[in-house]
């Protein structure tokens, strides 16, 4: 294959030609689909008119005119990616062009495609150009028009972007509808469905008076499952207005939920595509997890309204910029529906789980990557979750207000415009007359920065020093790096675990006041911004316990010098909840470790009684939250040791969580069974935190159980499993008891199929369960699931049930003797022939393999190398698999 064309952000350059006005019609056919476009093109520069170069992927051109008269062929060349039109008309002009393409045929999910039957769209990142030729790129913003016409049985409902014009019957059983969008967007957000749908409909009356119609779109026999959608859509269009004063611009909101879609949502204009799984749920078909993603994803595209939709970004690079932003708004959102603290917790396990290994690997990138060959690769957990984390500091470091004022000049200054990372970051520092320093480092600079710090207090001077160093490590094409500035938020706990008040503190030797109205504050943020820096707290009359770190207020790799003691201290005493969790969290991970040690040097394992001690006072603390305890008691992932570990050892980690967890249940089995027995649901399914949290609870009890493998717990398992009234407990009674293998575990595996073969949603859950299982030699099972007549490689939730399953158990994908490599090498290829950004999703399982002993890393790039020996391998997959063995 040709080496693939690397993109860079320093090549950028503004386009030669902008797009007025846009008129398209869709011509909807079973063989094919015309789809024909009149684009009103101005050039940039008054007077100019070099060759206009349009892209285009997997399209026939029938036509193309300027100015009405159609060009012939010395006037236009066309290629397999591009449409030149080398002398254009000087001065505006209008350009139509014609096009065939062949949506039933396309597998990629990109551009437009059938899902079910029914045609819908998906443009970003670059998918336009396979609908029609087009300057496919977020900075040409046009208004647009969308004729649809096709068959009305078939199609009796066609939806496009902005406000129904017209509609009625055309000749030949066919109808039509015009839609307009008054609102310049980028082609990315351009979407059309047509197909055999129904609606809920409601309304929202906005802050101004005005009223919005909402539809949420499916087939219509998930109607009822779409309450709960609605219900957030309505809850995240009031928190917009109440928290940033953003109101919806349209009087038509549509969402439609797709079966086959490649990622969760997409923020089209008006117009919102959903995968199935994020929009549709019921009490018996969807576990709380589910109700509180469909919140924040219904909520996240919602948001994009504004952060993405009227402000739009300049190129991809920028793609932080409207992701970063709002994930940030809602992580937000979900916080103020639920529990800060426990969306904190798992923001930061996500980020830590799966942010980290890519910024520690051969993938890592800024989150405003530098370079790209294939965009689709870099939707990515640096760009989205790190994003979030950098928004997230403007606001720890300004306070709500301070952002919100950031945020109200941003949209002043580029509302309607197509705009950068740096704009964004001058909002913020023109509107609070901030100074912050290096902060842009943030956005491109790779890797995870270690901060270290040591304390130290001085009992004559009353002194309390803290003594920050950071170090960034190297990154592919990055091996330097400037220090970054850091806020560091914390309080000092005294020995009653109170927060001591805070007046001041010495930085580079000045003294400088923290107060807040001249009242002593409990909590700052200390700007840390260079390679070694110290900061001493006067005043401080006795020795404290130092929280750093408060809420997670930057994300870097932390390590102190606080004694075990501290950390059971600030365990038990810290105001802020999330470092109360924290402390327990750094303790599990260092005996963890040492037990990991342990059981390398072949030494039996022990488990620190005082842990177990810890563990049962949070159990048994009645005034604590029920989601909380859930979380401090869970031990951290296999994937979160072994990143911590020189070599990754995935047998001696799993040996050793599965030894950890059996002990702790083996201690604490009375209180887990209370715990089971005092929570269990005796009401109606509702959707709130505290009803959530008891579940939650219930839950983490239930499967710490589940490790003793005694009858008892297995009839209490069963009894669990066959009571529960939704799905939440039901599947947590299954995952206990398919937690150990045997005739049970087969027997209510296929007692859940049987019951819930009809509903595809719940089918995923099932193949996820059980390509996630750690049962040795597990990948056997998830080849004959591979087979099962419910699974199909074309659909993406299907590939992440059981594929992206089955990478997500670490003894098993990575077992010794190559099996799961190799299953992930042959699906990676099959996959990359039907849909090359799923497949790719796919390969960076194997991205870090070169963490592993020598066998794991010989048989891992065999795959690798495989991969890349495949003839007619894409650009996708390409990029990921030629990284990761660079
Ligand atoms: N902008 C969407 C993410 C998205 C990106 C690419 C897609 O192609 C299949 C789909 C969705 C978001 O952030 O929600
Ligand atoms: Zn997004």
């Amino acid at each position: 294959m040709d080496i693939p064309k690397e993109i860079f952000l320093k090549d950028y350059k503004l386009p030669d030609y902008y797009f007025d006005t846009v008129d398209l019609k869709f011509s909807l056919g079973e063989e094919k689909t015309i789809v024909s476009s009149k684009i009103t093109v101005f050039p940039r520069v008054e007077g100019s008119s070099p060759p206009l170069v349009l892209d285009g992927h997997d399209l026939k051109l029938i036509s193309v005119k300027v100015n009405s008269e159609e060009l012939k062929d010395k006037d236009f060349h066309v290629d397999s990616r591009h449409l030149t039109i080398s002398s254009p008309p000087t001065g505006t002009f209008s350009l139509e062009i014609v096009t065939e393409i062949y949506p039933q045929k396309n597998t990629s999910l990109e551009g437009l495609y059938k899902s079910s039957g029914n045609f819908c769209t998906q443009c970003e990142a670059e998918g336009f150009r396979k609908i029609t030729f087009y300057q496919d790129r977020p900075d040409i913003m046009a208004k647009y028009s969308c004729w649809v016409e096709g068959d009305k049985s078939l199609y009796p409902v066609l939806l496009s972007n902005g406000n129904l014009i017209e509609q009625g019957d055309l000749e030949g059983g066919k109808h039509f509808a015009l839609w307009e969008d008054p609102f310049k967007k980028p082609c990315y957000l351009f979407a059309l469905v047509a197909g055999q749908l129904e609606s809920r409909d409601d309304i929202f009356v906005t802050r101004s008076g005005r009223k919005v119609s909402l539809r949420i779109w499916t087939p219509a026999q998930d109607l009822p499952k779409t309450a709960h959608a609605m219900f957030a859509l309505k809850a995240a269009m009031k928190w917009d207005e109440d928290v940033f004063g953003l109101e919806y611009d349209l009087d038509l909101f549509n969402i439609v939920a797709v079966p086959d879609f490649d990622m969760g949502a997409m923020e089209n204009k008006s117009l919102n595509i959903f995968n199935s799984k994020l929009v549709l749920a019921s009490p018996e078909t969807a576990s709380d997890a589910d109700y509180a993603a469909i919140l924040g994803v219904i909520g996240h595209e919602y948001f994009h309204n504004w952060t993405g939709n009227r402000v739009t970004c300049r190129d991809w690079f920028q793609l932080s910029l409207k992701e970063g932003l709002t994930v940030f708004r809602d992580q937000e959102f979900s916080s103020d529906m639920g529990s800060r603290t426990v969306k904190r917790i798992a923001d930061v396990s996500r980020l830590r789980n799966y942010q980290f290994p890519q910024d520690a690997g051969p993938m890592a990138h800024p989150v405003r990557p530098h370079s790209y060959i294939k965009m689709d690769n870099f939707y990515t957990v640096t760009v989205y979750e790190k994003g979030a984390e950098v928004v997230r500091m403007y606001k720890t470091l300004m306070g709500s207000q301070g952002f919100r004022k950031g945020m109200n000049l941003y949209f002043k200054r580029h509302d309607g415009q197509a705009v950068t990372c740096e704009d964004f970051f001058a909002a913020m520092r023109d509107a609070n007359d901030a100074d912050f320093a290096n902060f842009l480092q943030w956005y491109s600079q790779a890797g995870t920065p270690l901060v270290k710090v040591t304390s130290s207090y001085n009992a004559e001077a009353r002194t309390f020093s803290l003594k920050f160093s950071q170090e960034v490590p190297p990154t592919p094409g990055q091996p330097v790096k400037e220090p970054m500035f850091i806020p560091v938020a914390l309080g000092l706990l005294d020995s009653a675990g109170k927060d001591m008040p805070l007046f001041s503190v010495y930085h580079d030797g000045i003294l400088k006041s923290i107060t807040s109205n001249n009242q002593p504050v409990y909590s700052t943020v200390l700007r840390v911004t260079k390679k070694e820096e110290e900061f001493v707290f006067p005043n401080i009359i006795e020795q404290p316990v130092p929280s750093i770190l408060r809420g997670y207020s930057a994300p870097i790799r932390f390590e102190s010098d606080l004694s075990e003691s501290d950390l059971f201290f600030l365990l038990a005493h810290d105001s802020d909840e999330f470092n109360r969790w924290e402390a327990g969290q750094i303790l599990a991970r260092k005996l963890m470790l040492s037990l990991v040690a342990d059981f390398q040097q072949k030494k039996p394992l022990a488990l620190n009684p005082k842990f177990v001690h810890g563990l049962r006072s949070i159990l048994c603390d009645s005034s604590l939250d029920k989601e909380f305890i859930a979380k401090a008691i869970t031990l951290p992932g296999e994937g979160e040791i072994m990143d911590m570990m020189e070599v990754a050892d995935p047998d001696a980690v799993h040996a050793v969580r599965s030894f950890m967890r059996k002990q702790i249940a083996a201690e604490l089995k009375a209180e887990f069974l209370t715990t089971v027995e005092n929570n269990r649901s005796s009401e109606e399914y509702v959707f709130n935190h505290p009803n959530m949290a008891r579940r939650a609870l219930k839950n983490v009890a239930l499967a710490y159980l589940a490790s003793l493998e005694d009858e008892e717990i297995t009839k209490l398992e069963l009894h669990e499993y066959r009571t529960a009234t939704n799905m939440t407990e039901q599947f947590a009674a299954l995952a206990a008891i398919a937690h150990n293998p045997g005739k049970m575990r087969d027997e209510v595996l296929a007692d859940f199929y049987n019951k819930w073969q009809h509903d595809f949603l719940v089918v995923n859950k099932w193949f996820a369960l059980q390509a996630m299982s750690d049962i040795p030699g597990n990948v056997e099972n998830v080849r004959n699931l591979f087979n099962h007549p419910a699974f199909d490689l074309r659909n993406p939730n299907n590939v992440y049930s059981l594929i992206g399953g089955f990478c997500g158990s670490p003894v098993n994908f990575h077992a010794k003797d190559g099996s799961g490599y190799q299953f992930l090498g042959e699906m990676v290829v099959q996959l990359d022939k039907i849909n090359p950004r799923v497949a790719s999703r796919r390969v960076s399982a194997f991205s870090r393999w070169r963490r592993y002993d020598e066998t794991r890393q010989t048989l891992a790039k065999a795959q690798l190398e495989m991969i890349m020996s495949t003839n007619g391998l894409s650009e996708n997959v390409f990029e990921i698999a030629s990284k990761s063995l660079a």
